[in-house]
């Protein structure tokens, strides 16, 4: 009989052999034909299912509202002096060192991953919020999804406000988001600035998208958030913005970036 020679990649979410390609099975025309969204190729391609319709609405409300938090944050500020640099829209997004893309990391967006995994790991132990944050505190780890430079207390993130709403009208249970807001409440009595922040919102949240969702088995979530699928979101939604602040400075065509002296400590 006919041998089939060993492969040396194995691919398992798309197939582009046939008349047309297909993701998860799904052939473009009828993504096309029936309406698909960015949240319903991105179920296809990282979860290889169709998901319900709130959750790929979830999943597209989270893109919009990552896709850029203005110029000063640490990914578009480096992004910019690299525009400013004269160089090319790849470089600007990733850039060699520390800039762009790459300094998505624990402090700046990329907290979503472990906020899921520390969150679903202190709500399934059972601990309460000053139970996890205190044991948080003597093993030296700041708790991700917690904190931010700029909101407070009394200055909420208004992207967090608007993901508890969808999920507490759309999602059918949040119990792992109600959570993470009893974890704020008792931070937030510690320091003002302690408050729940995007990637701990959409941690959290995540979190009950794949338990409440019905369309993952328990060993599935494990997987995923073992893996660290979440902060996909946050690079995907900003590189949105970041490909928008290099066409914005080449279009504005700005001089070479130079920090002022007056903005440096020069100490000895
Ligand atoms: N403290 C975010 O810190 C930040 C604590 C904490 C316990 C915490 C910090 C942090 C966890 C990582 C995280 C995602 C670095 C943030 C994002 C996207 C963004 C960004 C944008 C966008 C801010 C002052 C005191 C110290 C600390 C204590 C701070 N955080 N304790 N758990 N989580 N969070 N990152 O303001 O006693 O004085 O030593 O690492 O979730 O990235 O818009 O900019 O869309 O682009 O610099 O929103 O919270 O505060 O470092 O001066 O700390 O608070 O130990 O205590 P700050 P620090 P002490 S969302």
């Amino acid at each position: 009989g006919r041998v089939r020679a060993p492969t040396h990649i194995i691919s398992t979410i798309s197939d582009d052999r046939g008349e047309e390609p297909c993701y998860a099975g799904v052939p473009m025309s009828s993504i096309v034909e029936q309406g698909y969204g960015v949240g319903d190729v991105i179920s296809l391609l990282w979860f290889k299912r169709s998901l319900p319709r709130y959750c790929t609405k979830f999943i597209e409300i989270c893109i919009m509202l990552c896709a850029d938090h203005g110029p000063c944050v640490s990914g578009a500020h480096n992004t910019i002096v690299t525009a400013r640099a004269g160089k090319d829209l790849v470089s600007s997004l990733v850039s060699a060192s520390e800039t762009g893309l790459l300094t998505i990391g624990p402090r700046f967006g990329g907290a979503i991953d472990d906020a899921a995994r520390y969150f679903k790991d202190a709500y399934d132990r059972g601990l309460t919020a000053y139970e996890f944050v205190e044991s948080m505190k003597k093993k030296g780890i700041r708790v991700p999804g917690i904190g931010h430079r700029i909101k407070r207390g009394d200055n909420r993130d208004k992207r967090v406000e608007l993901l508890q709403l969808f999920a507490r009208t759309n999602f059918p249970s949040v119990k792992y988001m109600e959570y993470a807001v009893q974890v704020e409440t008792y931070t937030l009595s510690k320091a003002n600035n302690l408050v729940l922040n995007v990637d701990g919102a959409i941690g959290s949240l995540f979190l009950d998208l794949l338990a409440g969702s019905g369309m993952f088995t328990k060993q599935e979530i494990d997987e995923i958030i073992e893996i660290g699928y979440l902060n996909g979101l946050f690079v995907l939604a900003r590189s949105i913005g970041l490909i928008g602040h290099t066409f914005d400075q080449k279009r504005l065509k700005q001089p070479l970036y130079r920090h002022p002296w007056e903005d440096v400590l020069y100490t000895k």
